[in-house]
């Protein structure tokens, strides 16, 4: 896969995105060393310490993906299983947060890009990999803050590119992610509080569907939940 590198950007998505729209059939990763405008979900900031982090959007032309929160998912499940490599153990936080020890160490932004049809897709990858500082409204850490030694930026590049291709490639089995996934959210049967663009719900986290969905049992029903921010009551 093409890897282009940048100094500061705006936002890694939007190089993906353009890479997308303009019809290269090809895979690429857009990597920035400091985004001046990093997103998260639901209009929040990604926020990072210029030169410390994988800040990363891999742009993957094709419409056969399965749904972006799935993939969103699967980046999540790839973040883990690298985390993993280095001897670190981690949980995941519905759609696609990777914690260690509840800080929140990477976040996923995927985006389908439509145009009548399905074009493709971005990932986003925030990997908090030698920052030191977290904002302050959420735990965070860092590998380098849980390992006590620095990476370089490369190593989990490479490893999530060559899962990218996979995805590309239409060579991962999403069955076994959302297993992976649901096996290490840690608020699977608790009770939980879910907050979408303008809805809440509460409830009892109870299965994580086939398609990424969250399964809520709340007051006697069942409710699907594809979408939103989910937090221990
Ligand atoms: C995410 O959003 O977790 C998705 C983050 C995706 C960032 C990547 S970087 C490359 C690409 N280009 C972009 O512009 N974005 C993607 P969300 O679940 O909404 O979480 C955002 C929240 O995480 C913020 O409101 C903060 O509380 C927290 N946060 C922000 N920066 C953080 C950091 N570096 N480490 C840990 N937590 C952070």
């Amino acid at each position: 896969m093409d890897i282009y590198t940048f100094d500061v950007v705006e936002s890694t998505n939007d190089l993906a995105r353009t890479h997308i729209i303009d019809r290269k059939s090809e895979p690429a990763a857009f990597v920035a060393k400091h985004q001046t405008m990093g997103r998260g979900r639901m209009g929040r900031v990604w926020k990072d310490e210029p030169g410390m982090n994988l800040l990363v959007s891999f742009a993957l032309p094709g419409n056969y993906y399965a749904n972006p929160p799935l993939v969103g998912m699967a980046a999540a499940v790839f973040i883990g299983e690298y985390l993993e490599s280095l001897g670190l153990s981690w949980e995941a936080k519905w759609p696609n947060d990777v914690l260690i020890n509840g800080k929140k160490v990477a976040g996923v932004l995927p985006e389908g890009i439509w145009q009548d049809t399905l074009q493709g897709i971005i990932v986003g990858i925030g990997l908090n990999v030698n920052q030191s500082e977290f904002p302050e409204e959420y735990p965070g850490t860092s590998i380098k803050e849980e390992l006590q030694r620095e990476v370089a930026l490369e190593q989990p590049l490479t490893y999530l590119a060559k899962r990218m291709e996979q995805i590309y490639n239409q060579e991962v089995d999403y069955k076994t992610v959302v297993q992976v996934f649901k096996n290490r959210f840690a608020l699977l049967g608790k009770q939980v509080k879910i907050l979408s663009k303008d809805e809440s719900w509460e409830g009892i986290a109870s299965n994580i569907n086939d398609d990424g969905s969250l399964l809520v049992a709340a007051g006697g029903k069942w409710i699907n939940i594809n979408w939103g921010e989910v937090t221990l009551r």
